[in-house]
């Protein structure tokens, strides 16, 4: 993977675990990449806070899920017995395939993700991942269909980890108006009206909301920062925080709900994608902030 180094821009290193790291550094900004779920760990415009969480107790190993940055959610979301959650892409090692800079200090990352044994059924899933590193973060993933018969119906999601001063000092704006289903505290997709104000976040918080294409911005006002999640041919929007009450694996200490909320961006649920034979569809994710006036 050395020969995709740029000097001065993208490094090639052993990371946690001696897991393959991308090391991204623009003019205005700095990303890293492990090759692991083509998984983005860390992005940070120079002289501000990073933009995304990662959990200090996260696995970095084979086989299991990075807790924190963005999780490549496919071909399910959430659940399936005997399955992986969140489907394998993110616990599969994707290859870089392509790197490039720009002369503005752009650096564009391309991985491919490889069939996999034993997943016969999706071998004709052809999924590529391209990052995009500047004063923003945009993320594809573009998911294609190669095989000439059947249908495959897939959910994609980019399950983002935002960085938060104290997240009782957070709101989320842009989903008023938009109903959702309720998975926090026992419920399990319960049907909850639209609200016509901000999202607070004061007790464990799983909110899919459906067929909604808004733009969502976290308002912090702890780091007195406002961070834009714009998405492109996404229908879903999951809000996400398991306050001290969701129980989950050792790789998450309770008191990190603090500082972290998940605005994720992608298409499940009632809003899964039919990819025909021959199409392609491709979720987009741009990641902005600036200074909350
Ligand atoms: O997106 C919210 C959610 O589905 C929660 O229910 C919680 O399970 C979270 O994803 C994290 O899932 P994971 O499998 O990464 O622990």
């Amino acid at each position: 993977m050395k020969q995709h180094e740029i000097p001065g821009r993208v490094a090639i290193i052993a990371g946690n675990g001696s897991l393959t790291k991308i090391v991204v550094t623009t003019k205005t900004s700095a990303a890293e990449i492990y090759a692991h779920g083509a998984h983005v760990t860390h992005f940070q415009k120079n002289g501000e806070p990073p933009l995304l969480f990662l959990s200090v107790k996260s696995y970095f190993a084979p086989g299991k899920p990075i807790r924190g940055g963005v999780p490549v959610i496919l071909p399910w979301f959430g659940n399936r017995d005997g399955e992986p959650s969140h489907g394998f892409a993110r616990i599969t090692e994707w290859q870089l395939v392509k790197t490039s800079a720009t002369s503005d200090g752009k650096v564009t990352l391309r991985f491919a993700l490889p069939e996999i044994p034993g997943r016969d059924a999706w071998k004709n899933l052809r999924t590529e991942f391209v990052v995009t590193v500047s004063d923003t973060l945009t993320m594809e993933l573009i998911t294609a269909n190669d095989g000439c018969e059947e249908t495959l119906e897939i959910e994609n999601c980019l399950h983002t980890y935002f960085q938060v001063g104290d997240i009782g000092a957070v709101s989320v704006h842009g989903l008023e108006g938009a109903a959702y289903l309720n998975f926090a505290e026992g419920d399990n997709g319960v049907p909850r009206p639209a609200e016509n104000f901000p999202i607070r976040i004061n007790r464990e918080t799983n909110r899919t909301y459906i067929d909604t294409a808004s733009t969502v911005e976290i308002h912090d006002e702890s780091l007195q920062r406002k961070i834009r999640v714009e998405k492109f041919n996404s229908h879903s929007t999951v809000v996400w925080n398991p306050w001290t009450t969701q129980k989950l694996p050792d790789d998450f200490d309770p008191a990190e709900h603090q500082h972290m909320v998940c605005v994720e961006s992608g298409n499940v649920k009632q809003n899964r994608i039919s990819l025909a034979p021959g199409k392609t569809s491709t979720l987009k994710v741009i990641l902005s902030s600036a200074l909350l006036k």
